[in-house]
């Protein structure tokens, strides 16, 4: 079994709905039917009895009054609650009609890493069959799109390379653009606790965060430096003959033409770009290069770059560079953000790949899912998420059916989202709260939560776990799955699955990698790590062990090109944006749960005290942020957190959105925005 059941009557055990670490715990609840709270799982392979603010908090907003329960239809400018029926007819009546009159393809479906494997897979066939498009996507391209692609390229595989496992049989962790001890608590605990047995640590980031203060070196370079930074680590490898040559022949192709790349990178000119002094990047080479099993571990500061798939790119070549793939405590680890980003991505909720990353060009693939779905299917693979913000903004996306996402808050330049949105014919929202999207919607259906329904998730490590139903869903509020059923059934395509279960059994005979993952088997044990590809296999924790996913590591040469907007006279200040540890994203749930919205009330900007001095700003005072794109008011936060040069801004505040000011600069191949790097002015309110 999973773990301890504690002993209160009704104890639910389930997957915690943050972040993608994947904690399980046990949801308490009374014969009133309300949950009273979490006891941590004690015997669970990941959280082995603990959790962090959030996971411990996780019941808090179930219940709390600003819940969805009816549907709501917009008359006269103003939502009004409505029933199901006239509210799904709408949905279905006017996507259809917008279909019809200027192609499938002017519609956008935004799926969600907040629900479950099975509600997914129910989205993106929704899209393709049922109103012939590959236009679905959602928040993973604002987060590991970029790893998606630059892994994909080099090995063959976007997911993370090794297991949480690993972090007790490795002797180094490089730990670049993760400030993981506040965003994965439970995989930077791990971390903190590997440093006890002699596991070292190398940090790369601008800020101070808690690890650089545990780390052997601690690189404080310039945002968007990286590729710079680790092509140098690179190149100072070969010119000590830290690499392993042994690997490089066996195992990967391409890598005169890398060792040609790298040839401009002195620690000179690395040290000219990223601020570094030449001897820190040689003394971090040594530290990395010299440790025999190295783990690199990355997430936003790396992905979210105009050149966010070269700078994964890099973090490969590296970790093949030095053989650091495939065995235990090595490899290269994207850390995925939300509960369920990597089961939306693996279920297909991308515009180019049905699950298991099969192509939707792929002629085969294609014949496949037609076949089992019984319709034809499109053949070009859809917008992503940001370019579709853009065409709706100018006109050629015309519908959109968001579920469980904010993109007013979450996607980059928010007067661009707004006009976007505003813009549509027709905006459906499903979603369990009242969002600055839902605000904007034609009609909203109320969803259930996580603690409401039965469901898989799949965290960072590539591990399928139950989700379970604990409490009832309230008022006239119905589970994603079901209402996605409705819509499917609407459109002609058979949709009369009982239960998830049922669904996941259609998922498994269409996806190679989740073949033998079925409910039965994930009733026992710690779920399973995909591969997975029959009923007796047992899964996999470490992929590319006897070769990559694709057969050869490529190793792929990436050229350095600075952030989009860097700082300049008018706007002298760096702007890097991300999160706090106790508000997840756009702030619906944490912000509506009593102990962590009392944790951090307020929008707040991390100012390095010395640009405080020359601004005279002191702590606490309201300052006023601006960019090009717009400007918000909020706290100075003094703290020499931050370097001179660099303010931080999370973007979980509606009051004070860091996503008013961002640049919506996209990576040309991933389409992830530049939302570490802007320019902006301060001055005092
Ligand atoms: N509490 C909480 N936890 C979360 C979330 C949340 O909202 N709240 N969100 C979840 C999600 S979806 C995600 S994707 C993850 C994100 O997890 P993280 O990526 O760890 O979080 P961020 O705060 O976005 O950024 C991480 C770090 O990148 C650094 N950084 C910025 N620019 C650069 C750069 O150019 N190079 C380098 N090397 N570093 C840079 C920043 O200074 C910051 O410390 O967190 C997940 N966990
Ligand atoms: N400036 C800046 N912007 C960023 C980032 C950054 O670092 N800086 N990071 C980006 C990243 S990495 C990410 S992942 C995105 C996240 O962007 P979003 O996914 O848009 O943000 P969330 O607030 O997590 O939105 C989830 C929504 O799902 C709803 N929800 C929760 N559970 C359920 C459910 O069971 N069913 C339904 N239907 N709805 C549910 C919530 O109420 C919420 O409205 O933000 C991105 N935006
Ligand atoms: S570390 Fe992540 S999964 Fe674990 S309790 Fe915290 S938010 Fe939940
Ligand atoms: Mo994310």
């Amino acid at each position: 079994m999973n773990g301890n059941k504690p002993s209160e009557m009704n104890a639910t055990l389930t997957t915690c709905p943050y972040c993608g670490t994947g904690c399980n715990f046990y949801l308490l609840s009374g014969s009133d039917g309300r949950l009273s709270g979490v006891e941590p799982a004690a015997k669970h392979i990941v959280s082995k009895g603990r959790l962090c603010m959030k996971g411990w908090n996780a019941h808090a907003f179930v219940h709390h009054p600003d819940r969805l329960s009816t549907p709501q239809l917009k008359r006269d400018g103003a939502l009004q609650d409505c029933d199901w029926d006239t509210a799904l007819a709408t949905v279905h009546q006017r996507l259809q009609a917008i279909a019809d009159r200027h192609g499938p393809d002017s519609l956008m479906f935004f799926s969600s890493a907040k629900v479950s494997n099975e509600e997914n897979y129910l989205m993106m066939k929704l899209a393709r069959a049922g109103f012939s498009t590959n236009n679905v996507d959602h928040c993973a391209r604002l987060c590991h799109s970029s790893t998606v692609v630059g892994l994909a390229e080099t090995l063959g595989s976007g997911a993370m390379t090794n297991t949480l496992d690993c972090f007790d049989h490795t002797d180094l962790v490089f730990v670049i653009g993760s400030n993981t001890t506040e965003q994965h608590p439970l995989i930077g605990g791990r971390i903190l606790q590997a440093l006890r047995h002699d596991t070292k640590l190398l940090v790369a980031d601008s800020r101070k965060i808690r690890l650089a203060q545990h780390a052997n070196i601690h690189l404080r370079h310039h945002n968007g430096s990286d590729v710079a930074l680790i092509n140098g680590m690179m190149r100072q490898i070969l010119v000590d003959g830290l690499e392993d040559r042994d690997f490089i022949a066996r195992r990967t192709e391409n890598f005169d033409a890398l060792r040609d790349s790298l040839e401009p990178f002195t620690p000179e000119y690395v040290a000219a770009i990223t601020g570094l002094e030449p001897q820190q990047i040689i003394d971090a080479t040594r530290l990395y290069a010299g440790a025999d099993n190295a783990m690199i571990v990355f997430a936003m500061g790396i992905t979210q770059h105009s050149h966010g798939v070269d700078n994964v790119r890099a973090l490969s070549n590296l970790a093949l560079m030095t053989g650091n793939l495939g065995r235990p405590g090595t490899g290269i680890n994207p850390l995925r953000g939300q509960n369920n980003v990597q089961g939306a991505c693996d279920m297909g909720a991308l515009p180019n790949v049905y699950t298991g990353y099969q192509q939707v060009a792929d002629p085969q693939a294609r014949l496949k899912f037609s076949t089992a779905w019984g319709k034809e299917l499109p053949e070009t693979p859809g917008l992503m998420a940001t370019h579709a913000i853009e065409a709706a903004a100018a006109g050629s996306v015309r519908g959109m059916l968001i579920m469980g996402e904010n993109p007013m808050l979450s996607e980059p330049n928010q007067t661009l989202v707004r006009k976007a949105l505003e813009n549509l014919d027709f905006l459906a929202v499903i979603d369990i709260f009242p969002t600055e999207t839902a605000q904007l919607a034609d009609v909203v259906l109320p969803a259930a939560c996580y603690a409401e329904r039965d469901g898989t998730y799949t965290s960072t490590e590539r591990r399928v776990q139950r989700g379970r139903q604990a409490v009832e869903t309230p008022g006239d509020a119905r589970a994603d799955w079901r209402i996605l059923c409705d819509l499917l059934q609407r459109c002609g395509i058979k949709a009369n699955y009982e239960s998830p279960a049922q669904i996941m059994d259609e998922i498994t005979t269409l996806t190679p990698s989740y073949g033998g993952i079925s409910y039965q088997r994930l009733e026992g044990g710690h779920g399973l790590q995909w591969p997975c590809p029959d009923a007796d296999h047992p899964g996999t924790p470490i992929l590319h062990q006897e070769q990559c996913t694709r057969g050869k590591g490529r190793f792929s040469p990436t050229r350095y090109r600075p952030p989009k907007e860097l700082p300049d006279e008018k706007y002298p200040l760096l702007l890097n944006t991300g999160r706090t540890a106790v508000h997840w994203h756009t702030g619906t749930m944490t912000r509506r749960s009593h102990l962590l919205h009392r944790e951090e009330p307020h929008a707040f900007a991390e100012v390095n005290p010395q640009d405080a001095g020359q601004l005279q700003i002191c702590d606490r005072q309201l300052i006023r942020v601006s960019s090009r794109r717009g400007s918000i008011q909020l706290k100075a936060r003094l703290t020499e957190r931050v370097p001179a040069g660099q303010i931080f801004i999370p973007f979980h505040f509606a009051e004070g959105a860091a996503n008013v000011l961002t640049n919506n600069a996209l990576d040309p191949e991933s389409g992830i925005p530049e939302f570490k790097v802007c320019a902006v002015r301060v001055e005092p309110c």
